[in-house]
């Protein structure tokens, strides 16, 4: 095996970690013994257990074989910390291996080249960049709020073939567009956000709950821009405060109803005004940002979707398509919200059928 198809292996089996280990990196790990086998495989599966290393050390003790003497590839620095759990750079270490490549640093304060000081003075060989750009792209996230403190936007929306984005049946009621494969992947990437960001034009509509579902015990803290607090207290958000935190930002003075919204136990939080009169999303971002927010999902209609791309603040693209045409021109119209927007560059685009429907997933920019 070429030594670069050790580190792919490795990122394959960080990418398990998806949707479970979140805000913590995604990470994989390869033992391999001097004869180039691989003897022990991990990953990290949940966030607050055992990280990659200590699992992949674990596989190899678990076949009756010592890792002492081997190669470790693992996608991510080893980290030196005590933080939920004793530090990987340490086990590695004690287990007496003799080199370590790792695809990139960890970008975090914590870490940040510590990992790697710890297994040099060891006397344990270290490499860093084997396929880093792959690496980089699992957690692309991660790294931006390690480096830059903002975070990171994922904009997810459902449409048919020819661009429509919501389907009513003859009672006026919204029904789903796409199958039970695409929506179980949606509370997936849900489970990897730590925010979910609707508009109230998309609450009024379809009253959803946006939570995680099943949660896993991880369902992102939603908010809801709503400039004119037309919200209704009876909605299925306020039935789902134990799910998850809520929080609306508003434009309005009613203190009245800013008092009952609150005694549900709900947050608001007073927006700023963009120029054309409507919650900053800027505003917003940068509130969120402080509270060192990572993953943040938009789930919103063509308009507020098109704000994101049209202000630049789009980071990721998740697309559902579903094989139906709806010929209907409504006003969640995609095509008429996006006509004009600059054009894209989209990047490291891929595509993934669930049931009848084609996921496209891709990054606004390189990161
Ligand atoms: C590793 N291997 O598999 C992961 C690492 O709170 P803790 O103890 O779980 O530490 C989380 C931090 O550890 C996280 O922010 C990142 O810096 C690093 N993640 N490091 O050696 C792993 N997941
Ligand atoms: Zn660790």
């Amino acid at each position: 095996m070429a030594y670069e198809q050790y580190m792919h292996w490795a990122i394959e089996l960080a990418r398990r970690g998806f949707g479970s280990v979140e805000p913590n990196p995604m990470v994989g790990c390869v033992i391999v013994s001097p004869s180039g086998e691989v003897i022990g495989e991990g990953w990290h599966k949940q966030f607050g257990k055992e990280h990659a290393e200590i699992n992949a050390l674990k596989d190899c003790r678990l076949k009756g074989l010592s890792p002492a003497g081997s190669t470790v590839y693992v996608t991510l620095e080893p980290c030196s910390h005590y933080g939920k759990t004793p530090p990987c750079a340490a086990a590695l270490i004690e287990a007496e291996v003799s080199e370590v490549t790792a695809a990139m640093e960890d970008p975090s304060e914590k870490v940040a080249g510590r990992g790697f000081d710890m297994l040099r003075k060891a006397g344990i060989k270290v490499q860093v960049g084997m396929c880093r750009e792959q690496a980089e792209l699992l957690n692309p996230a991660f790294i931006k709020q390690s480096r830059r403190s903002r975070p990171w936007v994922i904009l997810k929306w459902a449409q048919s073939l020819d661009g429509y984005m919501s389907e009513t049946d003859a009672g006026g009621n919204t029904v789903w567009l796409t199958s039970e494969a695409s929506r179980q992947d949606v509370h997936r990437l849900r489970r990897s956000c730590d925010y979910i960001l609707a508009g109230i034009g998309t609450v009024l509509a379809d009253d959803p709950m946006l939570t995680a579902r099943p949660s896993c015990g991880r369902s992102p803290h939603r908010i809801i821009l709503d400039s004119k607090l037309r919200i209704r207290l009876d909605m299925k958000l306020f039935q789902s405060i134990d799910a998850a935190p809520l929080t609306i930002f508003t434009l309005s003075n009613d203190e009245e109803k800013i008092q009952e919204i609150k005694d549900c136990g709900v947050d608001v939080e007073r927006a700023q005004k963009d120029e054309n009169g409507r919650c900053s999303i800027r505003g917003v971002l940068d509130k969120l940002s402080a509270l060192k927010a990572q993953r943040v999902m938009v789930e919103a209609g063509p308009e507020l979707l098109s704000e994101f791309i049209r202000c630049g603040l789009a980071d990721e693209f998740w697309v559902y398509t579903a094989p139906k045409l709806l010929c209907s021109a409504g006003k969640d119209s995609l095509p008429e919200a996006m006509a004009g927007l600059p054009r894209s560059r989209l990047c490291h685009t891929e595509f993934t059928p669930f049931d009848k429907d084609i996921r496209f997933t891709a990054l606004a920019r390189d990161i």
